[in-house]
C-alpha cells in the first residue's frame, strides 16, 4: 500500500496530479504553497512491505541535547525503526531517554530539504517569501566559490562569519579550519547561549572550564541546583534509569523557582526567587561554617581546633589552616560572615529554618554530598559570582574531585587533524589579523575563557555586529545545525542582521527560521543516521566516545556539512585556481592504508578514521577500553574511558595557585590583564560588566543585586524560561509527537504552548486557566495559552522554550507558508542581556513580563 498521507490518494494518483507542474511543485512553488518545502516523496513508500523483519542494530550517538548518548538504531532494509542504548557505553549503557525516539521523526520528515536551493528573491525579511529554487550542486558551489574568492580579491576576507550550532567532532574541519582558509577570523559558536556561565564558576575556583560529572550514586546529600537532569541536563538517559537507585542512598533538594520533573522527584523543593541564587548559596556556606560542618581533610581548620565562625564576626587569618583551598578566611571576613539564613529568606523568599536545615545536612553527609550545577541559577546578568558560590559549595564540602561529589571526566584518545598553517597564504594570514564580529575582549565583554580576555565567545552579540557594522561589515556567513533567528534572545535583532547579510548559506535538514534569509540552502544529512560523525561526553564515572556512521540510504540530495561540504568547496575553489585547502585536506590520509582521500565521501570518512584513530588503532597508545582495529571499534561504536580516580587533582587544581580558590587569584589575574589592555581599574571593568562589586569581593563568590529589565509596575512577573522534555535542543520542532505529549512538561497540556502562573497572580491579573494570553516585556510580546498552576512560585510565570515556530515545517508552525508561528517563542520576550565575564547570554532572573488576556 502506497498512500499519501495528507490527502488520503495514493502515491501514483498523487504523482499524476503533480506530473504536469514538475519537480518545481514538489518544492512547494505552487501558488499556494508559497516559498516552503512540501512533501514529494510518499514517507511510507519504502517502508517495509509483507512479513515482519528484524533489523540489524546499528551503533550510532545522540547529539539531541548535551548528554550525548551512545545508541543503536535498529535498520530494516537501509531504514531506521527503533532506537535504544547502546549497553556498550558505560556512560548511559542501555537505557536512552523517551527524546532519542523522536530523532525518527526529524529523519523521515516530508518537510526536510531535500536538494540545494537558491533564494530568488533579493528581498530579506521576516515575512518576506524567499521564493527558493532547486538548484544543481554544481550551481550551489558555483556561487559559494564566486563569493569567497570576490571576498578573498577585494581585501575582504575577514568580512566572512561561520556560525555553528550543534556539531560533531568533524567540526575541526569546517569551523576550525576552513575559515582560515577563507582568511577570516570570524568562527562563532553557539557556546554563550548555551552553557558558558555554568563553566565559569568552577574555571575560577579549581582552574577547570567544562561540563562535570557528578558522581550521585554514592552522594548522601544531593543539591539539584537550577538543571533538571531526568529531563535536560545531563545524562538524561542515565538518570532516568538510576534516579529511583539514586534517591534511596541519598537525600535530594532542587533549587528551582520552577517545580521542575526532577523537584517531583526529590525530598525537598526550595523554589528560589529568580535570580537570588546567590544570596541563598552563600547562607548555605554561612551555615556550613558556623556550624562547623565544613570538610576539614579538604579544607583544613583553625590551629585551635575550635571553630570561630560566628555570624557577623572577623576572623583572623592565621588561626585558620588550609589544606587545598585558598582564602576560606577572606572570603568569611568580606562576605559569608552578614549572609545569615535570615537574610537570605527575605531575598530568595525560603524560610530561614529550611535553608539552615538543607545547609546543614548538606554539610552532614560531607564529603559525599553534591551540588549538581546548571544554567538555571549562573546563566543570568550577575550570575558569573553565582557560579563561584554554588560550586564553592561542593569545595566547602570537600566533595570536589572526591566520591559522591562533582569530578571532572577522563582525557579522551582522539588525534587532531595534522598541521594546515603552512597551507595558509597571504590573504588568509593579513585576513585573521582582524578583531571579530562578536566583540569578545572589549572593555564590556571580556569572555574570559580559560582565564583569558576575549578567550570565549558572545554569540548573541555578532547580530549587533552586523547591524551596526562595527567592527566592520559582514558581507558572507556560513551557518549549519543551528537557528539562532529562533535560539537566541531579543530574536528581532537576528531578523535585522540577516536581512542585512548580503549572501548567507545555510546547512540544516530543515528550512528553519534562519534559512528564511538564506541565499543558497545546502540539504544536511542528519547526524544520527546518515553521515560520519563523533562526540565525547562524560558520564557514570566515565567518558564515552562514540561513532556514528552512514547506515541508512540517503533518500534525498544531502551532504553531510563538516567534512564532506568543506571538501566539495575545497574542490570547487581549486577549480577557480585557489587550491590550497584542498591540496591541505589531501594531507588527511586513510590512517590504515595511507591513501588520500579521492572524494568528499572518502574524505569524511578518512577524516573520522583519523580523528579517532588513538580509540582503534593497537599501535597507538590509549587508556581505556582497547581494540584490534578499524573494524573491531566500528562493530562496538564506542569507546569508554577506565573508571575515574578520585582526588587526582587535590593539590594540583589547574589554576594559579593549585589549591581550590574561593579567593580567585585565578580570576584576579584575568580582571587584572583586561583592566590594563583597556587602561582601566577593576572596579570600572567590573561597571562596564553591570557588576557592582568592590575591593576584593571582585575575586570572591559575594551577592550582587539581580538584574532585572523593565519596569516593576508594567511588568509584575519574573519569567522563568525552560528547557521542554521533548525538545532535542531546538531540532523537533517539526515532530509531531513533541506537539502530541507537550503535557509531559509538568502543568503543559497537549498540542499548546503554554504559560503557568500561580493562582493567587491569576486572580490579581483577572485570568482565567485557558485563557489566550498576550505575554509582554520589554523586548516584545507573543501569543500563547495561559494555565493557571499551584506549583508555580508566586511572582514567576513559567513557560517553557521550544514552541513558537513561524518556519520550520508545516508541524512546527500554525502556518509554514504564510509564516504564522505556533505558539510564541520565549527569545521574543528575553532581552538580549548578557553574563559579560564569561560571554554568556542570560536566559534567566532578568525577564520582566506582563500578562493579559489576548
Ligand atoms: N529536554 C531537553 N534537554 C536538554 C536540551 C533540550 O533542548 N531539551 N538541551 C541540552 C542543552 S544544549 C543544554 S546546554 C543543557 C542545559 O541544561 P540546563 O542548564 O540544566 O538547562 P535547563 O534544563 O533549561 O535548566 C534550567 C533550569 O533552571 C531553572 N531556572 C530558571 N530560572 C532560574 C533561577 O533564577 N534560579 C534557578 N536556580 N533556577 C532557575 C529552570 O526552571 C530550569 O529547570 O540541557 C540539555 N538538555
Ligand atoms: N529561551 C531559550 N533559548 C534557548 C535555550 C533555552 O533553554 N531557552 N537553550 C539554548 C541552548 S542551551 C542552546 S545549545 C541553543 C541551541 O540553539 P542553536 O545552536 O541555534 O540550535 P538549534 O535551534 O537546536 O538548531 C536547529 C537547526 O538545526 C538544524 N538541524 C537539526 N538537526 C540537524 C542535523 O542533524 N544536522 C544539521 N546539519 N542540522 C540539523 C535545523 O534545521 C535547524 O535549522 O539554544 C539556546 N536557546
Ligand atoms: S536526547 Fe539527550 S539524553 Fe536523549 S538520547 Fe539523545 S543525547 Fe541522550
Ligand atoms: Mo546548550
Amino acid at each position: 500500500m502506497s498512500r499519501n498521507k495528507t490527502s488520503g490518494i495514493s502515491r501514483r494518483e498523487f504523482l499524476k496530479v503533480m506530473g504536469s507542474t514538475g519537480a518545481a511543485l514538489g518544492l512547494g512553488l505552487s501558488a499556494t504553497s508559497g516559498n516552503k518545502v512540501l512533501a514529494e516523496e510518499d514517507p511510507y513508500e519504502v517502508l517495509p512491505e509483507g512479513e515482519h523483519k528484524s533489523g540489524e542494530w546499528v551503533p550510532t550517538g545522540c547529539a539531541g541535547c548535551t548528554s550525548w548518548c551512545s545508541l543503536e538504531a535498529n535498520v530494516v532494509d537501509g531504514r531506521v525503526i527503533k532506537i535504544r542504548g547502546n549497553s556498550r557505553s558505560k556512560v548511559n549503557g542501555e537505557s536512552s531517554c523517551p527524546r532519542s525516539h523522536l530523532s525518527l521523526q526529524q529523519v523521515y520528515d516530508p518537510d526536510r530539504i531535500k536538494r540545494p536551493m537558491k533564494r530568488t528573491n533579493p528581498e530579506k525579511g521576516r515575512d518576506v517569501d524567499p521564493e527558493f529554487v532547486p538548484i544543481s550542486w554544481e550551481e550551489a558551489f558555483e556561487e559559494i566559490a564566486d563569493k569567497i574568492i570576490e571576498l578573498r580579491e577585494n581585501g575582504e576576507s575577514h568580512k566572512f562569519v561561520l556560525w555553528r550550532g550543534r556539531y560533531t567532532r568533524l567540526r575541526d574541519i569546517l569551523y576550525g579550519i576552513l575559515p582560515e582558509f577563507v582568511g577570516s577570523p570570524n568562527k562563532i559558536s553557539h557556546s554563550s547561549i548555551c552553557a558558558e556561565a555554568e563553566k565559569f564558576g568552577p574555571y575560577y575556583t579549581e582552574g577547570y572550564w567544562a561540563y562535570r560529572d557528578y558522581d550521585l550514586q554514592n552522594s548522601d546529600y544531593i543539591l539539584i541546583w537550577g538543571t533538571d537532569p531526568i529531563q535536560s541536563n545531563r545524562q538524561v538517559s542515565l538518570y532516568s534509569r538510576e534516579w529511583g537507585n539514586i534517591l534511596e542512598g541519598a537525600r535530594i533538594a532542587t533549587v528551582d523557582p520552577r517545580f521542575s520533573r526532577t523537584a517531583a522527584k526529590s525530598n525537598e523543593w526550595l523554589p528560589v526567587k529568580p535570580g537570588e541564587d546567590g544570596a541563598l548559596a552563600l547562607a548555605m556556606a554561612h551555615v556550613i561554617l558556623t556550624e562547623g560542618l565544613w570538610h576539614k581533610e579538604f579544607v583544613g581548620d583553625f590551629v585551635d581546633g575550635e571553630n570561630k565562625f560566628t555570624a557577623g564576626e572577623e576572623v583572623d587569618e592565621d588561626e585558620f589552616e588550609e589544606n587545598y583551598t585558598h582564602g576560606v578566611v577572606k572570603w568569611w571576613n568580606e562576605e559569608l560572615k552578614d549572609r545569615t539564613p535570615e537574610w537570605a529568606a527575605d531575598k530568595t523568599g525560603i524560610p530561614a529554618e529550611q535553608i539552615v536545615r538543607v545547609a546543614a545536612e548538606f554539610g552532614e553527609a560531607a564529603p559525599h554530598a553534591c551540588v549538581f550545577m546548571g544554567g538555571g541559577g549562573v546563566m543570568q546578568t550577575r550570575g558569573g559570582y553565582n557560579s563561584m558560590a554554588i560550586h564553592g559549595l561542593n569545595g566547602l564540602v570537600g566533595s570536589i574531585d572526591n566520591e559522591g561529589g562533582a569530578v571532572r571526566g577522563a582525557s579522551v584518545p582522539n588525534q587532531s587533524f595534522p598541521d594546515h598553517s603552512e597551507f595558509l597564504d597571504d590573504i588568509s594570514r593579513e585576513g585573521l589579523d582582524h578583531e571579530m564580529i562578536d566583540r569578545r575582549g572589549r572593555l564590556e565583554f571580556p569572555a574570559f575563557k580559560d582565564g583569558e580576555s576575549g578567550g570565549g565567545v558572545v554569540t548573541n552579540l555578532s547580530a549587533d555586529g552586523i547591524i551596526e557594522e562595527d567592527p566592520y561589515e559582514i558581507k558572507m556567513g556560513i551557518g549549519y545545525w543551528n537557528n539562532f533567528n529562533f535560539a537566541a534572545p531579543e530574536t528581532e535583532r537576528w531578523d535585522e542582521a540577516m536581512s542585512k547579510l548580503d549572501f548567507y548559506v545555510h546547512l540544516v535538514t530543515h528550512q528553519s527560521e534562519m534559512t528564511q534569509y538564506a541565499d543558497i540552502v545546502i540539504p544536511s544529512t542528519h547526524h544520527m543516521f546518515e553521515q560520519w560523525g563523533m562526540l565525547y561526553q562524560k558520564g557514570n564515572l566515565h567518558t564515552h566516545f562514540w561513532l556514528s556512521r552512514p547506515m541508512i540510504n540517503r533518500h534525498w540530495e544531502l551532504i553531510e556539512p563538516e567534512a564532506e561540504f568543506s571538501w566539495l568547496l575545497a574542490e570547487k575553489l581549486a577549480e577557480k585556481g585557489y587550491s590550497n585547502m584542498l591540496d591541505y585536506f589531501k594531507t588527511i590520509v586513510d590512517p590504515e592504508t595511507g591513501e588520500e582521500p579521492e572524494d568528499y565521501r572518502e574524505f569524511a570518512k578518512y577524516a573520522t578514521k583519523h580523528y579517532m584513530q588513538p580509540v582503534w588503532d593497537p599501535e597507538m597508545e590509549s587508556h581505556g577500553d582497547q581494540f584490534d582495529g578499524w573494524e573491531d571499534f566500528k562493530e562496538a561504536g564506542v569507546w569508554n574511558s577506565d573508571e575515574f580516580e578520585f582526588q587526582q587533582y587535590w593539590g594540583e587544581f589547574t589554576n594559579s595557585t593549585g589549591d581550590f580558590e574561593f579567593y580567585s587569584e585565578t580570576l584576579k589575574e584575568a580582571l587584572e590583564e583586561h583592566a590594563e589592555k583597556h587602561d582601566v581599574s577593576i572596579e570600572e571593568v567590573l561597571e562596564a560588566c553591570k557588576y557592582e562589586a568592590e575591593g576584593e569581593l571582585a575575586f570572591l563568590p559575594h551577592y550582587e543585586e539581580p538584574y532585572t529589565v523593565g519596569d516593576d509596575e508594567e511588568y509584575p512577573l519574573l519569567l522563568v524560561d525552560s528547557k521542554s522534555a521533548l525538545n532535542r535542543e531546538g531540532r523537533s520542532a517539526n515532530a509531531n509527537w513533541y506537539y502530541d505529549l507537550k503535557d509531559i512538561d509538568p502543568g503543559d497540556s497537549t498540542e499548546a504552548d503554554v504559560i503557568k502562573i500561580h493562582p493567587r497572580d491569576a486572580e490579581e491579573l483577572g485570568l482565567e486557566d485557558g485563557d489566550e494570553v498576550v505575554v509582554s516585556s520589554p523586548a516584545g510580546e507573543i501569543t500563547c495559552q495561559l494555565n493557571v498552576w499551584e506549583a508555580v512560585k508566586p511572582g514567576t510565570a513559567s513557560k517553557t522554550f521550544g514552541m513558537g515556530h513561524w518556519a520550520y515545517g508545516r508541524v512546527a508552525a500554525e502556518d509554514f507558508a504564510d509564516g504564522e508561528p505556533r505558539g510564541g517563542n520565549n527569545n521574543e520576550i528575553i532581552p538580549a542581556e548578557y553574563e559579560r565575564l564569561s560571554g554568556s547570554t542570560s536566559f534567566y532572573s532578568h525577564i520582566k513580563v506582563n500578562i493579559e488576556r489576548a
